[in-house]
């Protein structure tokens, strides 16, 4: 999908509005970041805004804002509205008011830190879901690139993973992972969001959640290709 900010007024937004003939987006869809703090949700957010991989010696805001942009499947233009949880992991009420009328949540782990995968299941899905309870989940591990530097025993397994997301069940319309620091993935991850959007206006079940959001597993296809390159899988 393509993307730019309908605010900024840059080039890139300027061509953007061109290319859609000045379409009014079909609608605004909020999508809300959550995870561990340090897990990497701010670096894949501003991977995204920024559309280039993100540097180890960038200066990594606590508080990434609310950002604005344009996507366009070639049918349909959506108006993403990302929400980081920056500062707030810690504080559940400072959190909550976030999770009002949002549309797809992006549920980040890191996939060298067993825990932030366990806090998904038992922090911030069920936090999620006791004021959204069927909000849509796009599965993130976050990461990926340093499964090409860590040992197997530093990692979460792929078992494990898939574990979690068949606890979250259903709601579950897509499973990556991806890398702010390589790219990896960034853009699919908001393109599986705005593409879950899409298919519930059309009232039809996502093409990239089914496996997913019946039972959980790795797409071979994608996993094959991407090891080839030494990138990340994919696990929708
Ligand atoms: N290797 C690697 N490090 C990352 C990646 N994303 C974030 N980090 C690092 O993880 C730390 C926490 O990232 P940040 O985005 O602030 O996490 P947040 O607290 O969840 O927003 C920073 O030191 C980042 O440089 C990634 O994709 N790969
Ligand atoms: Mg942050």
């Amino acid at each position: 999908m393509n993307r730019a900010n309908p605010e900024s007024g840059d080039l890139e937004a300027w061509q953007c509005r061109k290319r859609y003939n000045g379409q009014t987006p079909a609608k605004e869809i909020k999508i809300v970041v959550i995870g561990d703090s340090g897990c990497g949700k701010t670096s894949l957010l501003i991977n995204y805004k920024d559309g280039k991989p993100a540097n180890h010696k960038d200066y990594i805001p606590t508080i990434f804002e609310t950002y604005n942009c344009l996507i366009s499947n070639g049918s349909s233009t959506f108006k993403l509205s990302l929400h980081d949880t920056a500062g707030q992991e810690d504080f559940e009420g400072l959190r909550t008011p976030i999770y009002s009328d949002v549309d797809v949540v992006v549920a980040c782990y890191s996939v060298d830190s067993q825990p932030s995968l366990s806090n998904i299941i038992e922090t911030w899905i069920p936090e999620v879901q006791n004021y959204q309870p069927d909000v849509p989940i796009v599965l993130v591990g976050t990461k990926c690139d340093l499964k090409n530097q860590l040992s197997h025993d530093q990692l979460v397994t792929e078992q494990e993973e898939l574990e979690i997301s068949s606890q979250i069940g259903h709601t579950v319309m897509g499973h990556l992972q991806a890398s702010a620091i390589t790219g990896e993935n960034v853009k699919k991850v908001f393109d599986v969001c705005a593409s879950v959007m899409a298919e519930k206006l059309s009232n039809v079940a996502p093409v990239a959640a089914q496996p997913a959001a019946s039972k959980p597993a790795v797409n071979k296809s994608s996993k094959t290709a991407s090891q080839d390159k030494g990138g990340c899988c994919v696990i929708v």
